[in-house]
């Protein structure tokens, strides 16, 4: 539909020139827009809708790049990237070569910091300010945080450290009593009570309005009127924990109200101190079906922009993963499913409906949840922590420290593993394999299809002792050549047994390398050496892989540290004098395009095989 606003605002000032009665049209304007193209192109939904009078009011009220807006996860900027310059792009967020989903500093000024991963937005926040204090800068820094991402251990980090210090810092908490699922612990019980209590801290915003619009003393004044409001307000009720924790505290207010909104940002302003600016959204604001599932609606993939119809999804790794933590609970009372918020994307929602009492949800916290789960190990249970692979790189040092170096019992299942496509950058699942090679005792499995993942975790469950993980990427399973059939053992071979090239991987890729094979047959006759147990490699595939000429590792992950290192170092031990290569991510952090794409990119596609082993033999 035509836009009359939107393709005006080039920049945070042309906003500012909008008459104030207009912006809810605009408001308008920006939902359209965001069901039009995410309908086509997928993405975070749901929290964008949340978000929209919020974004409008912070470039309103603040003077972006100047001041820094840091958006938590950065999965709800997409209105910020449409008020900044960024509307006439807008339709390519997320697609190759277009907008990333989520802040980037190389695509605008106006994304001071680079987002993805949960709970980070404070910390960074308050280095910026820190950074103002120091070169008497007056800029503001402004952190978005969700109540979600409120339950990350890196926010009490932050808010220790920042609390009583001097610094023109803001902290927006958007409160939608929603994480991707309904949000957990205490602390979403914590600010329930403060929703549900509305003599308990209601901000004035008629009276702080009136007052802020008189000239020159109107920011002191209502500094003052804050002020004797939250004196007069701790007298009576408790204080809020952020003023405990040394933060001026404002709200709850009506995140969906761009007057309330501006004043309450105004008043924050003038305080020249840390502030928590408390306000309340509805996530998936003004499309029915979002508001109605939120959760599906956080992050979806395509969707009738009229009924809200995602395309029917069927099995993939999770859902199968799902499936046998089900059947597993049910014959062993020990198995425990812990997720860090991120029950539905990891298929753990049938387990936590038929056994919630050994479901545990530990909020946006991968540290504590490893070590939660090592908790539960040594109490005798048998935990299984479902997690994507990118958001488990918080966990290294509990691996090692808590999990790992007790030899405990437990289980990794290791989701979104490899490429992720649209999600880009901050979300790849390419360290994982790398990072738990570097730890002792813990044994890793990379099943292709559900099949070997049913496989694996029967191995890790009841075949292994200490840390076992399994590893499997996102999506449905490749298709395999007919003539193979998974042995189960820790790797499989195929093609000829003769063949002077040998081509190693493991994980969804074999069905690249299988290919490749097939296609090589009349030039080059290879084999493949496929690794279902990545760790430790069993000393029988490196014995098969020294009699050979040109061995060529594929890696769908990090080179440095992964497994086709160990490999080749294995090799070398063993006196082999042929040819290595691995082809895996070098040193890169890959960003958003199609899965495939990103597979060619790095040769790890069916063409880029045949040509690696085209250049290497000489053949072809
Ligand atoms: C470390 C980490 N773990 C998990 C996620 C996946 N994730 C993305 S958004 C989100 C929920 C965030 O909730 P909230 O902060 O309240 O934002 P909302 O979408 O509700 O506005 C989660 C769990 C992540 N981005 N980072």
């Amino acid at each position: 539909m035509e836009k009359k606003y939107l393709p005006a605002v080039q920049s945070p000032s042309d906003l500012k020139n909008i008459p104030e009665e207009q912006l809810p049209d605009l408001a308008q304007e920006i939902r359209e827009t965001l069901i039009e193209t995410l309908s086509v192109n997928g993405g975070h939904l749901a929290s964008n809708l949340g978000a929209v009078e919020l974004t409008i009011a912070l470039h309103r009220v603040f003077d972006s790049p100047k001041d820094s807006i840091v958006w938590d996860v950065g999965h709800q900027s997409y209105v910020h990237k449409m008020l900044t310059g960024r509307y006439d792009r807008f339709t390519t967020i997320r697609q190759p070569g277009g907008l990333s989903g989520f802040t980037r500093i190389t695509e605008s000024e106006h994304d001071k910091f680079n987002s993805g991963h949960s709970s980070t937005a404070l910390s960074a926040a308050y280095g910026l300010a820190q950074a103002n204090r120091i070169k008497k800068n007056d800029a503001y820094a402004v952190a978005v945080v969700g109540d979600g991402a409120f339950t990350g251990g890196m926010v009490y980090e932050a808010l220790n450290n920042a609390g009583r210090s001097d610094c023109r810092l803001l902290v927006i908490l958007n409160d939608n009593e929603m994480s991707i699922s309904q949000n957990v612990g205490a602390l979403a019980r914590y600010f329930a009570v403060m929703r549900a209590n509305p003599r308990y801290v209601k901000f004035k915003a008629g009276t702080e309005r009136f007052l802020m619009h008189i000239p020159l003393v109107g920011k002191p004044l209502a500094k003052a009127v804050y002020n004797l409001k939250t004196n007069i307000k701790n007298m009576i009720y408790n204080s809020t924990m952020f003023e405990d924790l040394g933060f001026r505290y404002i709200g709850p207010i009506d995140g969906h109200n761009i007057e309330q909104l501006c004043t309450a940002m105004e008043a924050a302003k003038s305080m020249n101190i840390p502030v928590v600016l408390h306000i309340n959204t509805t996530k998936g604001k003004g499309f029915e079906q979002a508001e109605k599932s939120p959760d599906i609606f956080h992050g979806i993939s395509r969707f009738d922009p009229v009924t809200g119809e995602p395309p029917a999804s069927g099995e993939n790794f999770s859902s199968c993963f799902g499936s046998f933590l089900v059947q597993a609970a049910a014959k062993d009372k020990r198995v425990c499913a812990v997720t860090a918020a991120m029950a539905v994307g990891t298929g753990l929602n049938n387990f936590s409906q038929k056994y919630p009492e050994r479901f545990f949800d530990a909020g946006i916290a991968e540290e504590h949840a490893a070590t939660f789960c090592s908790g539960l190990a040594k109490g005798g249970m048998l935990p299984v922590f479902a997690v994507y692979s990118s958001f488990l790189q918080r966990s290294y040092d509990q691996i090692v420290h808590d999990a790992a170096m007790q030899n405990l019992k437990m289980v990794f299942a290791i989701d979104r593993a490899g490429f992720v496509g649209e999600d880009g950058m901050s979300h790849q699942g390419i360290f994982d394999a790398a990072f738990l090679n570097t730890i002792p005792d813990v044994t890793v499995y990379s099943p292709a299809c559900y099949k070997e993942l049913n496989n694996s975790l029967v191995n890790a469950f009841y075949h292994s002792d200490g840390v076992t993980a399994v590893r499997y990427p996102r999506g449905k399973e490749p298709v395999l050549p007919d003539d193979f059939t998974p042995s189960f053992e820790s790797f499989d071979y195929y093609g000829d047994e003769n063949a002077e090239v040998l081509l190693v991987t493991y994980g969804r890729i074999f069905a690249n390398a299988a290919n490749a094979v097939r296609k090589l047959k009349n030039e080059v006759p290879c084999a493949v050496l496929k690794l279902n147990r990545i760790k430790p490699i069993d000393a029988k595939a490196i014995e098969i892989a020294t009699s050979k000429k040109y061995v060529l590792f594929f890696e769908e992950g990090q080179q440095h540290g992964g497994i086709s290192e160990t490999f080749a170092l294995r090799l070398l031990e063993k006196g082999f004098n042929g040819l290595y290569r691995s082809v895996a991510v070098e040193d890169d952090f890959p960003i958003h395009d199609t899965v495939q794409a990103q597979l060619a990119k790095y040769r790890l596609d069916t063409d880029g095989m045949i040509k690696t082993v085209q250049e290497v033999t000489g053949c072809g």
